[in-house]
């Protein structure tokens, strides 16, 4: 017990320093308090509350933290090569970064979203968006490992995506920018009421969480910035924030903010399935990877579709609604009832709250104030359910807890306001450090939060670390909101731009890990299951090695027959059986760089020998005392 006092007096301690140090001259509302430190502090040996999922951004991938500490447990390739986990480079996971541009190994993560079951999260899979080559890729969380990821044809800027409806029925993600459908070359100019904004309805296996896009919307050519799923009551609609709806092709001086009023789009997409169902759609020519990742091959493949169905909205009367919303919404969230759709207009000063019963009454009622490409537009005084008035500057996003409170952020005015959802009114206001985007709370998304903490993540963090060069960590910060007023708990820094979060609770994925793989279900073809089956095979120029890897040798760890100008794949099965025993390996001037194989998997990498000679290699995964000794060689010879 000393020894923990001892703790958070010196963590206190720095808390106390940097909020002396930082020159804000703000109060930190109780940052002060002693117990500070405790309430993050997870003492050695014991387990976080909450795993928190944070996008990394232009990294391309999914880190993952454990709440209340903010420590960093693992980061998840999904979009970008990762030598440290072979990702990318092993002949097995290449084939999930392959695109209809080809193999892309890169992209920029926005938006993790976690699966649900009648509205609560279910911690069976998360999804996350590429932004730049538009993909959704689904995220396994009993491997924490990618398994599958689907491109998005006529989509660009995949920015409104990845938002999972209440029972994972679909994956939804909208386009940002609006393009050309099909593509062609035309004059830019010419974007107006050409251009069109397609809004894939990705559809998910309930059983193996397969994703396959059912159809698209093809929306008009507005920019479509941020989605919502409706739960409870709007469950089957789905609510996209719209900015640029003048469909300017230059979005220099002022021309994208002309408009007092964008829209948030509601689409019902249990209608548009009705539609889909009784053969009510369109098909067209489109060229799209779909790569999956097969647990019992442990390999993925790639596979290109050539066509996706899609449905007009201007044919079909009440599959889609316009709802004005002040001046550029970019987030667009949904309480836990479903009742209100928040939109937050980032160049205006108060929140929007829409009511969906008004919206379903004035749909009723036929009250309508025109209409764009065919597509009825509400009238704003019909369907608003409340405004928080003068908030702050620059809303941008709105979380919410399990007692009736909404938190949305400022990025101007740089802080977290919390208010009452019916009353509208301001209950409380905390500064982020610094510029914050999103926030997130625990179940934020599902019509069942966990209203203990929020974590804001920031866009810059000027004087809060140590300064390392030109560029300065990204950062989250958690907040205690347990209480009537929020308290900054937190700092810690995030893997690339933490633009969006997922968290829940551990028990909800920690019992269901996998531990192993079982080598009898292993069916790679190239999988050898004892060290009597391994063996070198030449075929051509080609070479196959069959290795096995247990502690702590190789077999074979002494190849010859081997020639400059040979092509040698090493397949190497990990015999081992026991949880966290990875062993990797790699060659001397091998391009793809080194294996991790997990118990019971098989992995493959290639080598193309350049000089004649004794090369050797080893194990690069620390792995026993006799790790060291985990080595061999192979003899190269003249061709
Ligand atoms: S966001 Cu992607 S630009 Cu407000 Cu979801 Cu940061
Ligand atoms: Cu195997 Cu180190």
């Amino acid at each position: 017990m000393k020894k923990l006092f001892n703790f958070s007096f010196v963590c206190a301690l720095g808390l106390a320093m940097l909020a002396t140090s930082c020159g804000q001259g703000e109060k930190k509302g109780g940052a002060l308090s002693s117990n500070i430190a405790e309430r993050v502090y997870v003492p050695p040996g014991e387990h976080d509350e909450f795993y928190a999922f944070v996008s990394g951004g232009f990294s391309g991938q999914l880190s993952v933290y454990g709440l209340p500490s903010g420590r960093l447990f693992k980061v998840i390739p999904v979009f970008s090569q990762d030598p440290e986990k072979a990702y990318g480079y092993n002949e097995e996971t290449i084939p999930l970064l392959e695109t209809s541009f080809g193999f892309i190994p890169w992209d920029d993560a926005h938006h993790p979203d976690l699966s649900q079951t009648n509205g609560e999260i279910d911690g069976r899979w998360c999804f996350i968006n590429g932004n730049n080559t538009p993909r959704i890729a689904r995220i396994n969380l009993s491997t924490f490992e990618t398994e599958e990821i689907i491109e998005l044809p006529n989509s660009a800027g995949n920015h409104s995506s990845s938002f999972v409806t209440e029972n994972t029925e679909y994956v939804v993600a909208g386009t940002r920018f609006s393009v050309p459908v099909p593509q062609e070359d035309i004059s830019i100019s010419e974007y107006k009421g050409k251009f069109k904004g397609a809004i894939s309805f990705i559809k998910v296996d309930e059983e193996t969480g397969h994703m396959k896009i059912d159809f698209q919307v093809m929306m008009p050519g507005f920019n479509y910035d941020l989605a919502h799923p409706g739960r409870g009551k709007s469950h089957g609609w789905m609510f996209f924030t719209t900015y640029n709806t003048e469909e300017a092709n230059t979005l220099l001086e002022v021309n994208a903010s002309q408009n007092d009023k964008d829209f948030i789009a509601a689409i019902n997409w249990k209608k548009a399935q009705e539609l889909i169902e009784s053969g009510e759609f369109e098909t067209m020519p489109a060229s799209y990877a779909h790569n999956v990742y097969d647990e019992s091959t442990h390999m993925a493949t790639s596979t290109m579709e050539k066509e996706v169905r899609f449905i007009d909205p201007s044919k079909y009367p009440g599959l889609v609604y316009l709802l004005p919303t002040p001046k550029s919404p970019h987030g667009c969230d949904v309480d836990p009832t479903g009742e209100f759709i928040i939109g937050s207009g980032k160049l205006s000063a108060s929140l929007t709250a829409h009511s969906f019963t008004k919206m379903m009454e004035a749909i009723e009622n036929n009250k309508f104030d025109g209409e764009a490409y065919g597509i009825p537009i509400l009238n704003y005084d019909d369907i608003v359910g409340g405004v928080v008035e003068q908030a702050g500057l620059g809303p941008l996003h709105t979380e919410f807890d399990d007692k009736g409170n909404g938190y949305t952020t400022f990025f101007i005015s740089s802080e977290v306001v919390k208010w009452k959802v019916g009353t509208w009114e301001v209950i409380d206001r905390q500064p982020t450090y610094y510029s914050v985007g999103h926030l997130m709370i625990p179940g934020g998304n599902s019509r069942k939060p966990w209203g203990k903490y929020a974590v804001a993540m920031n866009k810059i963090t000027k004087d809060r670390y140590l300064p390392t060069g030109p560029e300065l960590t990204q950062s989250a910060q958690l907040y205690d909101i347990s209480g009537e007023k929020m308290e900054l708990l937190l700092d810690f820094p995030t893997i690339g731009e933490p633009h969006y979060a997922a968290a829940c609770p551990a028990d909800l994925i920690a019992p269901n890990q996998t531990k192993i793989f079982k080598l009898e279900d292993n069916h790679h073809p190239y999988a050898v299951k004892t060290e009597g089956e391994t063996r070198v095979e030449r075929n051509g120029k080609e070479v196959h090695i069959y290795m096995t890897t247990i502690r702590s040798h190789f077999a074979p760890d002494n190849i010859e027959g081997i020639k400059v100008g040979d092509k040698v794949y090493f397949h190497v099965t990990n015999l081992e059986q026991d949880y966290d025993v990875p062993h990797g390996i790699s060659m001397i001037g091998a391009n793809t760089s080194e294996l991790l194989i997990m118990p019971g998997q098989t992995e493959t990498f290639t080598w193309e020998p350049k000089r004649v000679g004794v090369w050797p290699f080893y194990c690069t995964d620390f792995c026993s005392a006799l790790h060291q000794e985990m080595q061999g060689y192979v003899r190269v010879s003249p061709q």
